[in-house]
Protein backbone atom coordinates (compact mmCIF):
# COMPACT_ATOMS: atom_id res chain seq x y z
CA UNK A 1 0.00 0.00 0.00
CA UNK A 2 2.70 2.22 1.11
CA UNK A 3 4.81 1.98 -2.63
CA UNK A 4 1.44 2.45 -4.27
CA UNK A 5 1.23 5.86 -2.58
CA UNK A 6 4.87 6.60 -2.92
CA UNK A 7 4.16 5.83 -6.29
CA UNK A 8 1.21 8.20 -7.19
CA UNK A 9 3.19 11.13 -5.30
CA UNK A 10 5.89 11.13 -7.27
CA UNK A 11 4.16 10.65 -10.46
CA UNK A 12 1.89 14.25 -9.31
CA UNK A 13 5.48 16.05 -8.60
CA UNK A 14 7.01 15.01 -12.01
CA UNK A 15 3.51 15.93 -13.83
CA UNK A 16 3.45 18.80 -12.09
CA UNK A 17 7.31 19.69 -12.84
CA UNK A 18 6.56 19.23 -16.46
CA UNK A 19 3.62 21.29 -16.66
CA UNK A 20 5.53 24.01 -15.59
CA UNK A 21 8.40 23.97 -18.00
CA UNK A 22 5.93 26.22 -20.55
CA UNK A 23 8.93 25.92 -23.36
CA UNK A 24 9.75 22.28 -23.09
CA UNK A 25 13.59 22.24 -23.95
CA UNK A 26 15.09 25.28 -22.84
CA UNK A 27 14.85 25.55 -19.57
CA UNK A 28 14.54 29.11 -17.26
CA UNK A 29 17.42 29.78 -14.57
CA UNK A 30 17.21 28.57 -11.95
CA UNK A 31 15.92 31.76 -10.23
CA UNK A 32 13.21 31.79 -12.47
CA UNK A 33 14.30 34.57 -14.55
CA UNK A 34 14.19 33.77 -18.45
CA UNK A 35 16.17 34.22 -21.20
CA UNK A 36 14.64 35.69 -24.35
CA UNK A 37 16.12 35.92 -27.91
CA UNK A 38 15.32 39.14 -29.73
CA UNK A 39 15.99 39.06 -34.01
CA UNK A 40 15.40 43.23 -34.32
CA UNK A 41 14.57 44.39 -37.75
CA UNK A 42 18.01 47.10 -38.26
CA UNK A 43 17.52 50.55 -37.16
CA UNK A 44 16.19 52.21 -40.17
CA UNK A 45 13.71 54.70 -38.61
CA UNK A 46 12.87 56.62 -35.65
CA UNK A 47 10.37 54.59 -34.86
CA UNK A 48 12.49 51.44 -35.04
CA UNK A 49 15.27 52.87 -32.40
CA UNK A 50 12.14 53.58 -29.87
CA UNK A 51 11.23 50.18 -30.63
CA UNK A 52 14.47 48.69 -29.36
CA UNK A 53 14.74 51.38 -26.73
CA UNK A 54 11.51 50.31 -25.84
CA UNK A 55 12.32 46.33 -25.54
CA UNK A 56 15.69 47.03 -23.62
CA UNK A 57 14.33 49.01 -21.27
CA UNK A 58 11.38 46.67 -20.85
CA UNK A 59 13.30 43.82 -20.16
CA UNK A 60 15.77 45.17 -17.62
CA UNK A 61 12.91 46.04 -15.91
CA UNK A 62 11.53 43.12 -15.97
CA UNK A 63 14.53 40.98 -14.94
CA UNK A 64 14.34 39.03 -18.46
CA UNK A 65 17.67 38.06 -19.74
CA UNK A 66 18.10 39.65 -23.18
CA UNK A 67 20.17 38.60 -26.22
CA UNK A 68 19.40 41.35 -29.01
CA UNK A 69 20.83 41.36 -32.28
CA UNK A 70 19.93 44.05 -35.82
CA UNK A 71 20.05 42.31 -38.59
CA UNK A 72 20.23 45.54 -40.84
CA UNK A 73 17.30 45.17 -42.67
CA UNK A 74 18.05 41.64 -44.40
CA UNK A 75 16.35 38.09 -43.77
CA UNK A 76 18.99 36.12 -43.78
CA UNK A 77 20.56 37.90 -40.55
CA UNK A 78 17.07 37.83 -39.07
CA UNK A 79 17.25 34.06 -39.84
CA UNK A 80 20.31 33.11 -38.58
CA UNK A 81 20.31 35.16 -35.67
CA UNK A 82 16.79 32.84 -34.80
CA UNK A 83 18.94 30.02 -35.35
CA UNK A 84 21.79 31.40 -33.22
CA UNK A 85 18.98 31.73 -30.59
CA UNK A 86 17.78 27.99 -30.45
CA UNK A 87 21.51 26.82 -30.08
CA UNK A 88 21.71 29.13 -27.16
CA UNK A 89 18.53 27.37 -25.93
CA UNK A 90 16.88 30.56 -25.08
CA UNK A 91 13.47 30.19 -23.35
CA UNK A 92 11.12 32.41 -25.75
CA UNK A 93 12.22 34.17 -29.13
CA UNK A 94 10.80 36.92 -30.30
CA UNK A 95 11.35 38.93 -33.09
CA UNK A 96 10.18 41.68 -36.01
CA UNK A 97 9.68 40.06 -39.32
CA UNK A 98 11.40 42.47 -41.61
CA UNK A 99 9.48 40.86 -44.81
CA UNK A 100 6.23 38.62 -44.27
CA UNK A 101 7.18 35.41 -46.23
CA UNK A 102 9.91 32.74 -45.85
CA UNK A 103 9.62 31.90 -42.34
CA UNK A 104 8.37 28.46 -42.02
CA UNK A 105 11.78 26.67 -42.23
CA UNK A 106 13.40 28.30 -39.26
CA UNK A 107 10.14 28.73 -37.26
CA UNK A 108 9.85 25.06 -37.57
CA UNK A 109 13.13 24.72 -35.85
CA UNK A 110 12.01 26.43 -33.05
CA UNK A 111 9.07 24.71 -32.85
CA UNK A 112 10.89 21.26 -32.65
CA UNK A 113 13.66 22.65 -30.42
CA UNK A 114 10.54 23.73 -28.27
CA UNK A 115 11.39 26.99 -28.04
CA UNK A 116 7.94 29.73 -28.10
CA UNK A 117 8.43 32.35 -30.53
CA UNK A 118 6.26 35.52 -30.37
CA UNK A 119 5.90 37.90 -33.31
CA UNK A 120 5.93 41.61 -32.26
CA UNK A 121 5.52 44.66 -34.71
CA UNK A 122 5.70 42.92 -37.76
CA UNK A 123 3.46 39.46 -39.18
CA UNK A 124 4.34 36.48 -40.96
CA UNK A 125 2.39 34.86 -43.51
CA UNK A 126 2.79 31.34 -42.40
CA UNK A 127 -0.28 29.20 -43.12
CA UNK A 128 0.73 27.30 -39.73
CA UNK A 129 -0.21 29.55 -37.03
CA UNK A 130 1.28 26.89 -34.60
CA UNK A 131 4.93 28.31 -35.30
CA UNK A 132 4.43 31.09 -33.15
CA UNK A 133 1.94 31.77 -29.77
CA UNK A 134 0.85 35.52 -30.37
CA UNK A 135 1.40 38.18 -32.22
CA UNK A 136 1.70 41.38 -30.67
CA UNK A 137 1.85 44.81 -33.00
CA UNK A 138 -0.79 47.38 -34.86
CA UNK A 139 -3.51 47.00 -37.23
CA UNK A 140 -1.36 48.55 -40.82
CA UNK A 141 -4.42 47.91 -42.37
CA UNK A 142 -6.87 49.95 -40.27
CA UNK A 143 -3.63 52.44 -40.54
CA UNK A 144 -4.13 52.87 -44.01
CA UNK A 145 -7.71 53.38 -43.71
CA UNK A 146 -7.19 56.15 -41.24
CA UNK A 147 -4.47 57.93 -43.44
CA UNK A 148 -7.59 57.47 -46.56
CA UNK A 149 -10.31 58.77 -44.66
CA UNK A 150 -9.10 61.86 -43.46
CA UNK A 151 -7.92 62.56 -47.50
CA UNK A 152 -11.87 61.50 -48.04
CA UNK A 153 -12.74 64.24 -45.63
CA UNK A 154 -10.60 66.75 -46.67
CA UNK A 155 -11.32 66.83 -50.37
CA UNK A 156 -14.81 66.23 -49.82
CA UNK A 157 -16.27 69.11 -51.76
CA UNK A 158 -13.39 68.80 -54.08
CA UNK A 159 -14.19 67.77 -57.88
CA UNK A 160 -11.01 67.88 -59.95
CA UNK A 161 -8.53 64.85 -59.56
CA UNK A 162 -6.60 64.48 -57.08
CA UNK A 163 -3.09 63.92 -57.84
CA UNK A 164 -1.28 61.13 -55.34
CA UNK A 165 2.01 60.04 -54.77
CA UNK A 166 2.74 56.96 -52.08
CA UNK A 167 6.34 56.64 -50.71
CA UNK A 168 5.70 52.70 -49.61
CA UNK A 169 7.34 50.77 -46.89
CA UNK A 170 10.14 48.18 -46.93
CA UNK A 171 9.12 45.49 -50.03
CA UNK A 172 7.33 42.55 -49.10
CA UNK A 173 6.85 43.83 -45.34
CA UNK A 174 3.61 43.83 -43.49
CA UNK A 175 3.04 46.94 -42.62
CA UNK A 176 3.53 48.07 -46.26
CA UNK A 177 1.39 45.91 -48.07
CA UNK A 178 -1.15 46.36 -45.56
CA UNK A 179 -1.23 50.31 -44.94
CA UNK A 180 -1.13 50.26 -48.70
CA UNK A 181 -4.12 48.03 -49.26
CA UNK A 182 -5.93 49.91 -46.35
CA UNK A 183 -5.34 52.90 -47.83
CA UNK A 184 -6.56 51.93 -51.68
CA UNK A 185 -9.58 50.46 -50.34
CA UNK A 186 -10.44 53.62 -48.79
CA UNK A 187 -9.75 56.18 -51.54
CA UNK A 188 -11.33 53.99 -54.16
CA UNK A 189 -14.81 55.61 -52.94
CA UNK A 190 -14.10 58.33 -55.06
CA UNK A 191 -12.25 58.06 -58.76
CA UNK A 192 -10.84 61.74 -57.95
CA UNK A 193 -8.33 60.32 -56.01
CA UNK A 194 -5.39 58.90 -58.46
CA UNK A 195 -2.55 57.20 -57.15
CA UNK A 196 -0.35 58.49 -59.76
CA UNK A 197 3.23 57.36 -58.95
CA UNK A 198 3.98 54.85 -55.91
CA UNK A 199 7.18 53.46 -54.98
CA UNK A 200 9.28 51.88 -51.88
CA UNK A 201 11.24 54.02 -49.91
CA UNK A 202 11.85 51.60 -47.52
CA UNK A 203 11.10 53.39 -44.05
CA UNK A 204 13.86 55.28 -44.38
CA UNK A 205 14.44 59.43 -44.98
CA UNK A 206 17.70 59.32 -47.38
CA UNK A 207 15.30 56.72 -49.81
CA UNK A 208 11.92 59.05 -48.93
CA UNK A 209 14.09 61.97 -50.10
CA UNK A 210 15.64 60.70 -53.31
CA UNK A 211 12.00 58.62 -54.41
CA UNK A 212 10.56 62.22 -53.88
CA UNK A 213 13.18 63.92 -56.20
CA UNK A 214 12.25 61.66 -58.84
CA UNK A 215 8.67 61.97 -58.42
CA UNK A 216 8.57 65.56 -58.45
CA UNK A 217 10.36 65.20 -61.53
CA UNK A 218 8.35 63.31 -63.26
CA UNK A 219 5.06 64.70 -62.05
CA UNK A 220 4.37 68.44 -62.71
CA UNK A 221 1.08 68.00 -60.97
CA UNK A 222 1.05 66.44 -57.18
CA UNK A 223 -1.69 67.49 -54.82
CA UNK A 224 -0.69 64.70 -51.81
CA UNK A 225 1.83 62.37 -50.72
CA UNK A 226 0.87 59.18 -48.58
CA UNK A 227 4.16 57.82 -46.95
CA UNK A 228 4.12 54.89 -45.17
CA UNK A 229 6.20 56.05 -42.03
CA UNK A 230 7.63 59.68 -40.61
CA UNK A 231 11.13 58.98 -41.73
CA UNK A 232 9.97 58.98 -45.82
CA UNK A 233 7.75 61.93 -44.85
CA UNK A 234 10.36 64.02 -42.98
CA UNK A 235 12.93 63.24 -46.25
CA UNK A 236 10.46 64.07 -49.15
CA UNK A 237 10.51 67.14 -47.23
CA UNK A 238 13.51 68.07 -48.32
CA UNK A 239 12.88 67.26 -51.56
CA UNK A 240 9.82 69.09 -51.81
CA UNK A 241 11.21 72.16 -50.08
CA UNK A 242 14.54 71.96 -52.55
CA UNK A 243 12.23 71.64 -55.55
CA UNK A 244 10.81 75.26 -54.33
CA UNK A 245 7.23 74.35 -53.13
CA UNK A 246 5.77 74.33 -49.73
CA UNK A 247 5.39 70.82 -47.97
CA UNK A 248 1.94 70.93 -46.10
CA UNK A 249 0.54 73.34 -48.10
CA UNK A 250 1.53 73.41 -52.37
CA UNK A 251 1.62 69.12 -51.49
CA UNK A 252 -0.38 67.96 -48.45
CA UNK A 253 1.49 64.89 -46.85
CA UNK A 254 -0.15 62.28 -44.80
CA UNK A 255 2.27 60.13 -42.56
CA UNK A 256 2.23 57.17 -40.11
CA UNK A 257 4.35 56.50 -36.68
CA UNK A 258 3.87 59.81 -35.18
CA UNK A 259 7.48 60.12 -33.53
CA UNK A 260 9.04 62.98 -32.53
CA UNK A 261 10.61 64.53 -35.27
CA UNK A 262 7.22 63.63 -37.24
CA UNK A 263 5.14 65.42 -34.65
CA UNK A 264 7.35 68.28 -35.21
CA UNK A 265 6.88 68.82 -38.44
CA UNK A 266 2.72 68.17 -37.97
CA UNK A 267 3.32 71.16 -35.39
CA UNK A 268 5.11 73.76 -37.93
CA UNK A 269 2.54 72.50 -40.76
CA UNK A 270 5.02 70.56 -42.77
CA UNK A 271 2.95 67.35 -42.55
CA UNK A 272 -0.83 68.06 -41.84
CA UNK A 273 -1.71 64.47 -40.50
CA UNK A 274 -0.61 61.62 -38.78
CA UNK A 275 -1.54 58.12 -37.82
CA UNK A 276 -0.36 57.18 -34.83
CA UNK A 277 1.90 53.73 -34.76
CA UNK A 278 2.97 53.12 -31.15
CA UNK A 279 6.67 51.24 -31.10
CA UNK A 280 6.47 50.99 -26.80
CA UNK A 281 5.53 47.36 -27.55
CA UNK A 282 8.45 46.76 -25.05
CA UNK A 283 6.04 46.11 -21.89
CA UNK A 284 3.67 43.97 -23.33
CA UNK A 285 6.26 41.63 -25.07
CA UNK A 286 7.89 40.77 -21.55
CA UNK A 287 4.27 40.00 -20.30
CA UNK A 288 3.59 37.51 -22.75
CA UNK A 289 6.97 35.94 -22.89
CA UNK A 290 6.59 34.60 -19.42
CA UNK A 291 3.03 33.55 -20.04
CA UNK A 292 4.34 31.18 -22.89
CA UNK A 293 7.58 29.98 -20.65
CA UNK A 294 5.37 29.23 -18.12
CA UNK A 295 2.89 27.45 -20.23
CA UNK A 296 0.25 29.67 -19.75
CA UNK A 297 -2.54 30.17 -22.80
CA UNK A 298 -1.61 33.79 -24.87
CA UNK A 299 -4.60 35.27 -27.20
CA UNK A 300 -2.94 34.53 -30.33
CA UNK A 301 -3.41 38.48 -31.51
CA UNK A 302 -2.85 41.57 -29.47
CA UNK A 303 -3.51 44.87 -31.34
CA UNK A 304 -1.68 47.57 -29.77
CA UNK A 305 -4.06 50.97 -29.08
CA UNK A 306 -3.06 53.89 -30.94
CA UNK A 307 -4.50 57.25 -32.32
CA UNK A 308 -3.96 59.90 -34.85
CA UNK A 309 -3.38 63.63 -34.78
CA UNK A 310 -4.40 66.88 -36.82
CA UNK A 311 -1.89 69.84 -36.33
CA UNK A 312 -3.76 71.39 -33.30
CA UNK A 313 -3.51 67.65 -31.80
CA UNK A 314 0.49 67.55 -32.43
CA UNK A 315 0.89 70.58 -30.55
CA UNK A 316 -0.84 69.41 -27.48
CA UNK A 317 0.97 66.10 -27.60
CA UNK A 318 4.94 66.77 -28.42
CA UNK A 319 5.67 67.85 -24.87
CA UNK A 320 4.62 65.00 -22.73
CA UNK A 321 5.13 62.68 -25.92
CA UNK A 322 7.40 59.45 -25.08
CA UNK A 323 9.39 58.86 -28.61
C1 LIG B 1 5.51 49.52 -38.03
C2 LIG B 1 7.00 49.31 -38.22
C3 LIG B 1 7.50 50.21 -39.30
C4 LIG B 1 7.37 51.69 -38.96
C5 LIG B 1 8.59 52.23 -39.61
O1 LIG B 1 5.05 48.76 -36.96
O2 LIG B 1 7.28 47.97 -38.57
O3 LIG B 1 8.90 49.95 -39.46
O4 LIG B 1 6.19 52.28 -39.42
C6 LIG B 1 9.60 51.18 -39.21
O5 LIG B 1 8.97 53.52 -39.20
O6 LIG B 1 10.77 51.30 -39.93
Amino acid sequence: MVKRITTLLLSAALAAALAGCGSGGATSGGDGTITMGFAQVGAESGWRTANTKSVQESAKAAGVELKFSDAQQKQENQIKAIRSYIQQKVDVIAFSPVVESGWDTVLKEAKDARIPVILTDRAVDSKDTSLYRTFLGSDFIEEGKKAGQWLVDQYKDVKDPVNIVELQGTTGSAPANDRKAGFGQVIAADPKFKIIASQTGDFTRAKGKEVMDAFLKANPKIDVLFAHNDDMGLGAIEAIEGAGKVPGEDIKIITIDAVHDGMQALADGKINYIVECSPLLGPQLMDLSKKVVKGEQVPARVVTEETAFTQEQAKQALPSRKY
